[in-house]
């Protein structure tokens, strides 16, 4: 049978591109029905249309809900055009084919973005548009079902180069239709679950948009993907990139990680800046500017910030544009670049420099999934920092100003490093970075020792760590991992507590002369 298209059935809220289309439509001799904005719309562009209750004979009731649910339409578009038992229900019922459906759907997510009110969210919840989008799908074999009006153009040039529109063309819109589908009830079963706080919903979507394909994922012979949720989150996902090469699957894992850190320090208050190397920070420092806080970052492990990531947490200047471009650097990422500091990443081409606007919302909800063999573990992502925390200082000293300062910084920097992570800091910067070990005695001795070689690049006796302050994301379930710090130099300690011997660890600080604080929030990372 022929596919040729003859009635198109056009019902849109997003009405972008559509005139042009449908214009393109009729002058290929095909007939238009719509519902009644989209109808107005054509009309004021002087398209021919027929109103779709000319159609079902039947007016749009109950303000629209009813408009298109009707036999003569789903009829139309289901109708299979190689059956004679549905031909002639369709001589009898007196139901005309609809070869191709434009449609996409009440902006429901749109809706819930803008803060709308319960019922104004109810009420787009399209259900008509679905249920066409499924039929056409369904009916590939004979129908065109358009959801994206970015495929206008390809259909256009489809039917000037062929009169039709090619199966393996409908059938990838068909694929493309039920994704579409799937993804607004996911969007919508999400928002009552996220609203009414139900947290036992069976089956949950996770769903998103494809970005971008990339060249491999992790390692050369993976293949991978960057879908985006379409959350208006500032980060990786919304960033604009001025300059480089697109970003690789570790690239964005990478930044990601970057700009989740130095979100967590209020710009107003410091210039902050993380260098980032497989997701770990090999280091922070805060400064009155960027440029002193780049330094105090690099000093840390000057070796592996070797082809890092650096995330800034205010408008990059022509100073700390000057000092990053010495070091072999993958990407920057940073809310703003001021014009001479674009011109300092210009003359690298292969920098990739990516400019957010703002920093992103640490404290934002949201969901982080991982993939586990046979399912995915869902749970809210970790929006709390040490900031939320009641400190309580467990030992017979008490850590001074500048040792709570950095008690803070350590917390905040452990959040960010995988488990087990131990973090000295000192004067606002990290001195030392354990992070990954099996043990936490391990991730201490080697954040120690990463710390001496790191003096010895500066021409420096002894460890960065003397002096410093240290941060355990987890707490120490043996006096060993505390030793260990106090080895490595440390005089203040800050860690969650709980532990059931937490009366030998608080013991053996004491006997130290060293300072505790407990905070009652541990921040495991995997
Ligand atoms: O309210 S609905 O669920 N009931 C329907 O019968 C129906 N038919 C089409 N929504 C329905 N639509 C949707 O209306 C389409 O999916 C499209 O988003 C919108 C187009 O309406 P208008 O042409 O009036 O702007």
């Amino acid at each position: 049978f022929s596919v040729t298209i003859k009635r198109a059935l056009l019902s849109v809220s997003d009405k972008t591109g559509l005139a042009d289309f449908a214009r393109h439509l009729v002058a290929n001799g095909v007939e238009l029905i719509s519902t009644g904005g989209t109808k107005k719309m054509l009309e004021d562009e002087n398209i021919p249309v027929v109103d779709v209750a000319e159609v079902t004979g039947f007016p749009e009731i109950m303000d629209g809900r009813v408009k298109t649910l009707h036999p003569k339409i789903h009829g139309g578009l289901l109708g299979r055009r190689d059956s004679d038992s549905h031909k002639s229900a369709m001589r009898i019922h007196q139901i005309s084919n609809i070869d191709m459906l434009v449609s996409n759907l009440y902006p429901f997510v749109a809706t819930v973005k803008s803060g709308a009110d319960y019922d104004t969210v109810i009420e787009n919840i399209d259900i008509g548009g679905p249920a066409m989008i499924r039929a056409a799908a369904k009916n590939h074999a004979a129908v065109t079902v358009i959801v994206d009006p970015d495929d206008y153009e390809k259909v256009m040039e489809e039917i000037n180069e062929h009169g039709e529109v090619p199966l393996k063309s409908r059938q990838r819109f068909a694929a493309k239709a039920y994704a579409r589908t799937a993804a607004y009830d996911a969007a919508i079963s999400s928002w009552f679950a996220e609203t009414l706080e139900f947290d036992d919903i069976p089956y949950r979507s996770f769903s998103g948009k494809l970005d971008q394909v990339m060249r491999y994922g992790e390692n050369p012979h993976q293949w991978a993907a960057f879908y985006k949720d379409g959350s208006d989150r500032v980060g990786v996902a919304t960033a604009e990139q001025i300059q480089g090469k697109a970003l690789s699957y570790n690239n964005i894992n990478d930044t990601d990680a970057a700009f989740e850190l130095v979100s967590e320090f209020d710009p107003k208050e410091h210039a902050a800046v993380a260098i980032i190397k497989h997701a770990n920070p090999c280091g922070v420092g805060l400064g009155a500017d960027l440029a002193e806080a780049y330094e105090k970052a690099l000093r840390c492990d000057p070796v592996s910030a070797f082809g890092g990531i650096v995330a800034l947490n205010r408008e990059i200047d022509a100073d700390v544009a000057e000092k990053i471009v010495e070091v072999f650097t993958e990407v920057i990422i940073a809310p703003s670049a001021t014009p001479q500091a674009l011109a300092v990443f210009e003359a690298k081409k292969n920098l990739r420099l990516l400019l957010t606007g703002d920093l992103t919302n640490t404290k934002a909800e949201g969901l982080t999934v991982k993939s586990v063999s046979g399912g995915l573990l869902v749970q809210s992502r970790d929006n709390k920092s040490v900031a939320d925390c009641d400190l309580n200082v467990v030992t017979k000293r008490q850590p001074t100003e500048q040792e709570m300062l950095d008690l803070k910084v350590a917390a905040i920097v452990a959040k960010h490093v995988k488990s087990n992570a131990v973090i000295y800091t000192k004067d606002g910067a990290t001195v030392g970075i354990g992070a990954g070990q099996m043990s936490r005695v391990d991730s201490s001795r080697t954040a120690h020792r990463k710390s001496k070689d790191a003096a010895k690049a500066m021409k420096q006796k002894g460890a960065l760590t003397e002096g410093s302050v240290v941060a355990s994301d987890a707490f120490f379930p043996f006096a060993d991992g505390l030793l260990a710090a106090v080895d490595a130099g440390a005089t203040a300690v800050i860690q969650p507590g709980g532990s059931i011997r937490d009366d030998e660890v608080i013991a053996a600080a004491d006997e130290a002369g060293i300072a505790m604080v407990f905070t009652g929030m541990r921040h495991f990372r995997h």
